[in-house]
């Protein structure tokens, strides 16, 4: 097993240089301290930029720094100021961060800076493979580094790799609007696992993949070309036992050892002890709802006016990339509206807002949480948000009230705290008054059942759930590996296939023998596919079978004067030696004036979609149709089939793209087994892509060399990747 690396945009480790001398400072954030039961010992490795440009380093020293940074187990990416201007304020910051907040019209699409994003991703993904080694598992961080999970697997196709996107994943209708859209989902391709706060980032992410790649989705599994790749959801959480022992640390320490802080926000307390602290703690972001929450204070005072003079809303607002003109913007709105407020309604003895614009030290973060009766987080879009769960941490008494944002991921896990929405302001004076009316055991009763909950999944749980799930994925690659037709067991195969006395070949068409086509008509065979059917059906002892779901008349037109044997259908037609198609199974077909009006109900209302008749059975395709409607119509379908057909003897296959109506008794499998009976074959063959294929594979005797195509689940024992590959190992039986 090799070594973890894990890659954010900063380090967890803050840089120092002063006189010359160098001193790496562990940072105490959310992600580091998770990341911890990950990041130890001496096989981690984490690499990210230290938050100082190539400019600001003085070469003489560049290996000092180093080695400081590598006592923390870190190594750095040094960037210029100008990549650092069009990489982190520019694309991911202008671009990136308001889409992904469903900030539109803050989004800025500029050439310039989707290129430094691109080169400086590079950068990042090189450092990586330069440390990297193959069985090594890379764990990529954020929206800052969403190319670099392809551009490391364009260089190390086997090793291991998970990225995990703290912000939203926005809807398609949003992340379509990016020129660069295409490119971003391409290169977070690039993992083995993507994950997600909540399973609504993970739903629009799919959403996006199915829509702009057209990829094939199977629950939260994406097939690329030979790959699958996870998507999942998994809510970051936060040190538990930190934040709880700090708060009782607090609470033990004697009234001379507390903070000036503490000291100040007791007198208040003092003064009045049924006043109430609303808390407010955001970086100084719009996405944050800062703003917002105070026109929504002033809302609230206008109308509940008797908690004039008993409120206090004490907003702590952190400096945050502050070189951005939104966030100037923002700080200017909001210093106006905290002055505006107060300007209207304090007393002498009332200021209804205490503001604080600067980063506090935990201690003093501490001292916040402990003492405010309400915690008033009302984010307009938030990936997470883990001050709710810290100050849920910290209330030891299990008193204190949590209002929290319907549009927080927290909101999914936070049930028992009081979820508002941020817009509407009616609703969040209500929810304030309830807040300081609510009852004290009610109070308990809900933040009882909130840190039992923060207690267990923690933020190292997710840590390691992530990781666990990583690995889970290489085995499964592992697994998958040891199927694929390697050389070696290419050998064997064609060992046993030359010495065979008498050969059954069986061999789909779709998906198989050739690639899907939006028109299955216009799918019609090449001129090589003929030239290696041709050899392979004129081979001494060899009998070779088309086997499809498809109509006869186009087999008929494709196929028959070649003369090679076909069974069409899924077993309803035969043809050998290019004779007309005979019935091989005594089929109805007097059920489908029923069936076909349902059909056509659903074509009419799924644009896109049609259906398919065959002589004794009716397909519904759907590959046309917008890809996640049709899978819902595919889903509605077959309900209504399921239950119109009933006691008749039909069935309904769910095959790729197509659903299709036919008589239970016909199956691919069944087919296949009444031709395996009709001579004395030593050697089996079965290829096939879809599910209608697993009958075969089912089916046929064990000694039977069954192959599928593509990685979905199966019962061959063999799989390959594509069509290609088929077309391959078909050559090689040509050849013997
Ligand atoms: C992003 C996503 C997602 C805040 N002020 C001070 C301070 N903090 C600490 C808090 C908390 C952290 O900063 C803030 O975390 P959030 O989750 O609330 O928000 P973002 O910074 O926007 O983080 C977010 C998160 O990533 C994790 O995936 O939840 O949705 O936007 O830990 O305690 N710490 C100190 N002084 C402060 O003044 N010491």
């Amino acid at each position: 097993m090799g070594k973890t690396i894990i890659i954010s945009n900063r380090l967890p480790v803050q840089l120092q240089i002063s006189n010359g001398s160098i001193t790496a400072i562990p940072s105490v954030g959310g992600l580091a301290t998770g990341m911890k039961s990950v990041h130890s010992g001496g096989d981690s490795l984490w690499i990210g930029w230290s938050g100082l440009t190539e400019e600001d380093i003085p070469k003489e020293l560049e290996s000092d720094i180093d080695n400081a940074l590598a006592e923390h187990g870190s190594s750095k990416v040094t960037l210029t100021k100008g990549e650092v201007e069009g990489f982190y304020f520019g694309f991911s910051n202008r671009t990136i961060w308001p889409l992904f907040h469903y900030f539109l019209e803050y989004s800025e699409f500029e050439l310039d800076s989707w290129n430094t994003y691109k080169s400086v991703n590079q950068k990042f993904a090189d450092a990586i493979l330069e440390k990297a080694g193959d069985d090594d598992t890379i764990w990529i961080h954020d929206y800052q580094l969403m190319l670099v999970p392809q551009m490391v697997r364009e260089k190390r196709p086997t090793v291991s790799i998970g990225f995990f996107l703290h912000i939203p994943f926005p809807s398609f209708e949003i992340f379509r609007t990016m020129p660069w859209r295409k490119e971003v989902l391409e290169g977070l391709l690039g993992s083995d696992l993507i994950g997600f706060h909540i399973y609504d980032y993970e739903r629009h992410f799919l959403s996006s993949v199915r829509r702009i790649l057209g990829l094939e989705v199977s629950f939260n599994d994406i097939y690329v070309d030979n790959r699958v790749i996870k998507v999942d959801s998994f809510p970051m959480g936060i040190d538990y036992k930190k934040f709880k022992e700090a708060a009782e640390e607090h609470a033990r320490r004697s009234p001379e050892k507390l903070s000036e802080l503490q000291q100040r926000l007791n007198t208040h307390k003092k003064s009045d002890p049924d006043n109430k602290f609303f808390l407010s703690i955001d970086r100084l972001d719009y996405s944050k709802g800062i703003a917002k929450r105070l026109y929504a204070f002033e809302y609230f005072l206008n109308k509940y006016p008797q908690y004039k003079e008993k409120v206090r809303l004490i907003i702590l607002a952190v400096p945050s990339r502050s070189n951005v003109p939104q966030y100037q913007l923002l700080k200017r709105e909001i210093d106006e509206l905290v002055g505006r407020i107060n300007g209207e309604f304090s007393t002498v003895s009332w200021t209804p807002i205490w503001y604080f614009y600067r980063s506090m030290p935990f201690e003093n973060l501490i001292d916040l949480y402990t003492s405010s009766d309400i915690a008033w987080l009302t984010p307009l879009r938030d990936g997470m948000n883990l001050v709710a769960k810290e100050y849920v941490a910290t209330r030891i008494d299990q008193t204190g009230v949590l209002i929290l944002s319907e549009m927080a991921g927290s909101a999914n896990e936070m049930n028992e705290s009081l979820l508002i929405n941020p817009n509407n302001f009616e609703q969040i004076a209500d929810t304030l008054h309830q807040a300081i009316t609510m009852p004290v055991e009610e109070q308990k009763a809900r933040n009882s059942s909130l840190q039992k909950r923060l207690e267990r999944y923690n933020v190292e749980k997710w840590a390691h759930s992530f990781m666990n799930s990583l690995l889970g994925q290489r085995d499964l690659e592992a697994a998958h590996v040891s199927r694929l037709i390697t050389e070696a067991r290419l050998q064997g195969i064609l060992k046993d296939y030359t010495s065979a006395k008498r050969r059954l070949l069986f061999l789909d068409y779709d998906g198989t023998l050739a690639g899907f086509h939006n028109d299955p008509q216009k799918a019609g065979p090449d001129a090589e596919l003929y030239e290696l059917l041709d050899i392979l059906h004129q081979q001494e002892n060899t009998d070779l079978f088309l086997i499809s779901g498809r109509d006869k008349d186009t087999f008929t037109r494709w196929f028959l004067p070649k003369g090679y044997h076909m069974i069409v259908e899924h077993g309803v037609w035969i043809s050998r030696h290019g004779e007309q198609f005979k019935l091989l199974e005594n089929v109805k077909n007097d059920w489908m004036d029923k069936i076909r009006p349902v059909l056509e109900s659903f074509v009419d209302r799924t644009p896109g979609s049609f259906i398919e008749e065959k002589n004794y059975s009716l397909a519904w395709h759907y590959r046309n149709t917008d890809p996640d409607f049709g899978s819902l119509r595919a889903t509605e379908l077959s309900t209504v089939l399921t239950s119109l057909i009933g006691t008749d003897d039909l069935s309904v296959l769910n095959g790729n793209k197509v659903m299709e109506v036919k008589s239970s008794n016909v199956n691919k499998g069944r087919a296949s087994l009444r031709m395996l009976g009709e001579n004395d074959y030593d050697f089996v063959f079965a290829i096939g892509d879809d599910w209608t294929d697993e009958f075969m594979f089912q089916e046929l005797p064990e000694s039977t060399v069954t192959v599928k195509v593509g990685r979905q689940k199966t019962a061959a024992r063999y799989f390959v990747e594509n069509t290609d590959k088929v077309r391959e190992l078909l050559k090689s039986f040509a050849k013997a």
